[in-house]
C-alpha cells in the first residue's frame, strides 16, 4: 500500500495537510508495520554485542533506505508539498551514546543485520542518556538530554527479569529497537533493558541528582558523575543490571532454542564492547553454577568458550579498576565468583601486573575479561600491535592465540546513502550501486583520478553540501557560514589526547597572522564539535578557550573576513551528518598511539575531504590504501611517544620556549581573550600547557602549522586537490563496518 493511502486509511487525512510531526509518526508506523514482516534471524548460534552505549542517530531515514523505500516515500512527500528532510527533523535524536564506541556500535548492528548474521544489541534504555550540551558565558553546561517521545522506535515486550543487589532486587523491563539489515528479509534487535521505577523528578538543576536512590536513578544517565564513591557505585549498579539482564537473555533464548546449557557456547557468543559490561563473564558464570548446577570449572570453561573483549584504547584511566569493597557493597554474590577466578589465575600464573585483583583490592575488569574470554581483539592496526607489544605484553606473552585485530569501520549506508546523497546519486551514475553492499566496489573510481569531469561534479557536490550545512546550522545554531570558504573541522569527544588545544593554538596563530597582514588566500572556516565529560576540567577549559576565541575572532571585522570559528552546540550524530559532507580537511590530530582508531577519519575520507593527521589510530591504515602524495601527515610517531612516556623524556616548556610557540601559548591568558572569559579557566590551561602538557601538544605543534599551511595552499591547485579527494573516496571501501563485522564474525564468533 502506498504510504498515502495508509495515511489517509489511518487518519481520514490527505498527507498534504499534515504537520511534520503527525507525518513522522504516521512514517514510524508504517516503517514499524513494514518491519513486524520480517522474519528474525534465526542460526543456532547468535551473537550479543553488549555495549554500556549505542550512538545510533536518527533511525527514520536509515530504515527507509534499509527497506528500499527513501526515494519512493521521498517522491510521495514532494507530491505533496512536504520535504523529507523537514519531516526527519521531527524526529528526536536518541541520546544513548558518547562517541565513537557508541557509534560504532550502532555501526555493527546496522552490519549484523545486513550481513544476514544472527545478532542482537544489548544495552540500556537511559532516559535522559548523554547530558544535553549548552554553552553560556562561552562555557559548556549540562542538561539532561530527554529523548523519549510518546510514539518512538522503542516497543514494549513482556520480557522481565528479577536482578539481585545486595540489599534489594530489581525487576527489569526490556525495550527493543528492530535493527533492519539493508534490503534484508530479516532483522534483528537492539536490547535495552530498564526499570519501571525510573523517575527523572529527582534530578535537580542540571544533570544532579541523588546518586543513593538507585530504583529511581537507574536507568536516567549513561556515564552519570563517577567523582565520588557513590557515583562508582551507580556505574557498578548499572553495568551489573545491563548484564544480569543480557545474562538471563542469554540463557533463555539459548535453552528455548535446544541448549542443555553445558553446550551454550554453540548457542550464544557474547563480544563484550570496551570494559563496562566485563561483569558478564562472572554472571554467567554464577548462572551455570547456581542455578543450572553446573560445576565451577566446566562453567568457566564454557564462558571462556563464547566471550570475546574488545579494546578501545591503551589509556589506563578508561580501563576500569573497581574497589573490590565497592563490588560487595553492590553484587556480593558476584565478588564470590570473581575471587574464584582469581584464585584460579593465581594458582596458574606469577606477575603482579596480570592478575584480576591487584594488591590494593582492586578488580581489573580488563585482565578478567582477558583470561576469561578466548579474544581480545584492538580496533586498529597500530592499536592491536601496542597492545601486542606493549601495554598488554605480557598478556600477549600468555595467550598469543587469543590476540587479534578487527580495524573498525562504519556503515556506508548512513554516512554516505543518507548523509550525503547528492554524492551516492553520482558515485551510482558513474560506477553503479554495488559499492553499497561491497564497499571495495568504490575503487572503480580510481579510474577517474584524472577525470576533470568528475573533479568538477565533485566540486559542485561539496559546495551543494556547504550549502545545506550553511541553511541547517543557520536554522539551528544560529550560525552563518560563508559557503566559499574552506571547511575544517575537528568532531569528537573533547579530550587532551585528541588535541583540539593544539588546533586552538593554530587558531590563535592564524589570527595573529592575519592581524599581522599575512592574510590567507581564501577564508577558512574552522569548527569544533564535542562534548566534554562534566568531571574533566582541563576538557572544558579547552571549550573555554575556542569559545573564547570564536567570539574574538567571529567579531572582528579585521579578521572575520579571512577566519571564523565555531564550536557547535551539543554536538550530535545528526550535527555530524551534516558537517562531514561539507567538509574540505578532517583534523585527525591524536598524540601517536593514544587514538585507538578513530572512525570519524572513516567518514570524512569517504565524504571526500582530505586527512591532516598525525600516524596514530586507523590514520596509519589510511595513509597507507592511500598513499602519502593523498594525505598529510605530520608530528612525531607511536614509538618515540612511548618511548618518551617511559623515559619521562618530554619537557614542554622547552617548545614553548621555541620563536613562534611562546607568542602562541602566551595569547591564551592575553588581555584580549581574558576579557571574554573566565580568567581562572584561561590560567588554569596555559599552566596546564606550560608545566604538565601530559598529552604533548607543543611536540607537534610547529609540524602541525607548517603542514596545515601546505595544505590551505594545496587547495588552491584545484586540479590536484581533487585527485586526492577522488583516491580518497575511491580507497574508503576498506572502512565498511561490513568488512569488519565479516572479520569478527569468522575470526572470533565463528572460530
Ligand atoms: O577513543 C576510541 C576511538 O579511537 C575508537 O575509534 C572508538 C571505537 O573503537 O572507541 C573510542 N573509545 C575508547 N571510546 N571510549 C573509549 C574508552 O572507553
Amino acid at each position: 500500500m502506498s504510504f498515502s493511502k495508509y495515511v489517509l486509511d489511518n487518519t481520514n487525512k490527505e498527507l498534504s495537510t499534515l504537520e511534520n510531526k503527525e507525518i513522522y509518526i504516521q512514517l514510524l508506523n508504517y516503517v514499524k508495520e513494514q518491519a513486524d514482516k520480517k522474519a528474525l534471524n534465526s542460526d543456532k548460534k547468535k551473537v550479543y554485542y553488549i555495549s554500556a552505549e549505542f550512538l545510533i542517530g536518527k533511525l527514520l531515514s536509515n530504515n527507509l533506505i534499509n527497506l528500499g523505500i527513501y526515494e519512493e516515500i521521498e517522491k510521495e512527500l514532494n507530491a505533496a508539498n512536504k520535504r523529507l528532510s523537514d519531516v526527519e527533523e521531527a524526529e528526536l535524536e536518541p541520546s544513548l551514546g558518547n562517541g565513537g564506541l557508541g557509534r560504532l556500535a550502532s555501526c555493527f548492528i546496522d552490519s549484523i543485520s545486513s550481513l544476514g548474521i544472527n545478532g542482537d544489541g544489548v544495552g540500556l534504555n537511559y532516559h535522559c542518556g548523554l547530558f544535553r550540551q549548552v554553552f553560556v558565558k562561552n562555557e559548556q553546561h549540562a542538561e539532561p538530554n530527554f529523548w523519549i517521545e510518546d510514539s518512538s522506535w522503542l516497543r514494549d515486550t513482556d520480557v522481565k527479569y528479577t536482578v539481585p543487589f545486595k540489599n534489594f532486587n530489581l525487576t527489569s523491563t526490556l525495550k527493543r529497537i528492530d535493527v533492519l539489515g539493508y534490503k534484508k528479509d530479516t532483522k534483528n534487535y537492539l536490547n535495552l533493558f530498564d526499570i519501571e521505577s525510573v523517575d527523572s523528578s529527582i534530578i535537580e538543576n542540571g544533570i544532579s541528582f541523588d546518586k543513593t536512590e538507585i530504583e529511581k536513578n537507574l536507568t536516567l544517565f549513561l556515564y552519570p558523575d563517577d567523582s565520588d564513591k557513590n557515583g562508582e557505585l551507580l556505574r557498578i549498579y548499572q553495568q551489573y543490571f545491563m548484564v544480569s539482564n543480557a545474562a538471563q537473555l542469554i540463557l533463555d533464548e539459548a535453552i528455548a532454542k535446544g541448549s542443555n546449557v553445558h553446550d551454550l557456547y554453540e548457542y550464544a557468543y557474547v563480544q563484550i564492547n570496551d570494559t563496562h559490561p566485563s561483569m558478564v563473564i562472572p554472571e554467567l558464570i554464577r548462572l551455570l553454577t547456581e542455578k543450572h548446577g553446573i560445576e565451577f570449572e566446566e562453567a568457566y570453561t564454557i564462558v571462556q568458550k563464547m566471550t570475546g573483549y574488545t579494546n578501545h584504547t591503551i589509556l589506563a584511566e578508561a580501563l576500569e579498576k573497581w574497589p573490590l569493597e565497592y563490588l560487595e557493597e553492590v553484587v556480593p554474590h558476584l565478588v564470590t565468583i570473581i575471587k574464584q577466578l582469581d584464585a584460579v589465575i593465581r594458582e596458574k600464573y606469577e606477575g603482579e601486573d596480570i592478575q584480576i585483583i591487584d594488591k590494593d583490592d582492586r578488580v581489573h575488569m580488563a585482565n578478567m575479561d582477558i583470561h576469561f574470554s578466548n579474544s581480545v581483539n584492538g580496533v586498529a592496526y597500530l592499536h592491536t600491535e601496542i597492545l601486542k607489544n606493549s601495554e598488554l605484553k605480557h598478556f600477549y606473552e600468555l595467550y598469543p592465540e587469543k590476540f587479534n585485530n578487527k580495524t573498525n569501520g562504519i556503515t556506508f549506508r548512513r554516512w554516505l546513502e543518507f548523509s550525503n546523497r547528492p554524492l551516492a546519486a553520482y558515485l551510482k551514475d558513474i560506477i553503479g550501486d554495488e559499492y553499497l553492499t561491497d564497499a571495495t566496489k568504490l575503487e572503480k573510481l580510481l579510474a577517474f583520478v584524472d577525470s576533470k569531469e568528475v573533479a568538477a561534479k565533485l566540486e559542485e557536490i561539496k559546495h551543494e553540501n556547504k550549502l545545506v550545512l550553511k541553511e541547517y546550522l543557520k536554522e539551528t545554531q544560529g550560525i552563518e557560514l560563508d559557503e566559499n570558504s574552506i571547511i575544517d573541522t575537528q568532531i569528537k569527544r573533547f579530550h587532551e589526547y585528541k588535541r583540539q588545544q593544539m588546533n586552538a593554538l593554530y587558531v590563535i596563530k592564524k589570527y595573529l597572522d592575519i592581524k599581522n597582514g599575512k592574510l590567507p588566500e581564501r577564508k577558512i572556516t574552522v569548527f569544533f564539535g564535542g562534548k566534554a565529560a562534566p568531571a574533566y576540567i582541563i576538557a572544558q577549559d579547552i571549550i573555554h578557550l575556542i569559545l573564547c576565541l570564536s567570539e574574538l575572532i567571529n567579531n572582528d571585522p579585521e579578521v572575520n573576513k579571512y577566519l571564523n570559528v565555531y564550536l557547535v552546540e551539543n554536538y550530535n550524530v545528526s550535527v555530524a551528518e551534516k558537517l562531514i559532507p561539507a567538509t574540505d580537511i578532517s583534523e585527525q590530530i591524536s598524540l601517536a598511539s593514544k587514538e585507538a582508531s578513530g572512525t570519524g577519519n572513516m567518514k570524512f575520507m569517504l565524504n571526500g575531504a582530505l586527512t591532516l593527521g598525525t600516524l596514530d589510530g586507523a590514520n596509519v591504515e589510511i595513509d597507507e590504501l592511500v598513499g602519502r602524495e593523498n594525505i598529510y601527515i605530520f608530528g612525531k610517531e607511536s614509538d618515540e611517544i612511548i618511548k618518551l612516556y617511559e623515559t619521562a623524556g618530554y619537557v614542554s616548556k622547552e617548545y614553548y620556549e621555541k620563536d613562534g610557540v611562546k607568542e602562541v601559548v602566551d595569547f591564551i591568558v592575553s588581555d584580549d581573550l581574558v576579557k571574554l572569559g573566565n580568567k581562572e579557566r584561561l590560567e588554569r590551561l596555559y599552566n596546564e600547557l606550560l608545566n604538565k602538557d601530559w598529552f604533548m601538544t607543543l611536540i607537534d605543534f610547529e609540524e602541525y602549522y607548517a603542514k596545515k599551511e601546505e595544505m590551505l595552499a594545496d587547495y588552491e591547485n584545484r586540479e590536484l586537490w581533487m585527485k586526492k579527494v577522488i583516491a580518497n573516496i575511491a580507497k574508503a571501501g576498506f572502512f565498511s563496518s561490513d568488512r569488519t563485522i565479516a572479520q569478527y564474525n569468522e575470526d572470533i564468533w565463528n572460530k
